[in-house]
């Protein structure tokens, strides 16, 4: 068994939840945030069969799609000492995943 940790950004959560669930996986939704833009995105937590991570990284490759975002300078990095007196264009996604080892499951 392995688990899917997928980082995707919020706006595309439903769709990445709603395909997932159709498709009969189980998945649990976090709220979280990033480290270097400091703002909000949704964490996935998937558990399934070694033989359906490609699926389920084929589902949120579909669902999650590739963004810039233009961050003011007062938002870039998370210090004065990363300070940029100018906008910076940041490109974020499609989705940023994990593929970990379960070594035990249980669901009582
Ligand atoms: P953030 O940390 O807010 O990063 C947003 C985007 O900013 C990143 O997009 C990347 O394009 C850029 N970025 C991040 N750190 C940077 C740095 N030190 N210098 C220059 N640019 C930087 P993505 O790579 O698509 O990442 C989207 C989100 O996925 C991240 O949000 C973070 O929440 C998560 N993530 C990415 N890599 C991770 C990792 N190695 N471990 C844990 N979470 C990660």
């Amino acid at each position: 068994m392995k688990l899917v940790v997928a980082v995707v950004q919020d706006k595309d959560s439903h769709a990445l939840s709603q395909a997932l669930v159709a498709k009969g996986y189980r998945a649990t939704k976090l709220a979280s945030t990033g480290g270097f833009l400091r703002s909000g995105n949704t964490t996935f937590l998937i558990g399934v069969d070694d033989a359906q991570v490609d699926a389920v990284l084929a589902i949120i490759e579909e669902t999650c799609r590739r963004r810039t975002q233009l961050m003011p300078p007062s938002e870039v990095g998370g210090g004065t000492e990363s300070f940029a007196p100018y906008p910076v264009e940041v490109s974020v996604g499609g989705a940023t995943v994990f593929v970990l080892p379960v070594d035990r499951f249980v669901h009582l």
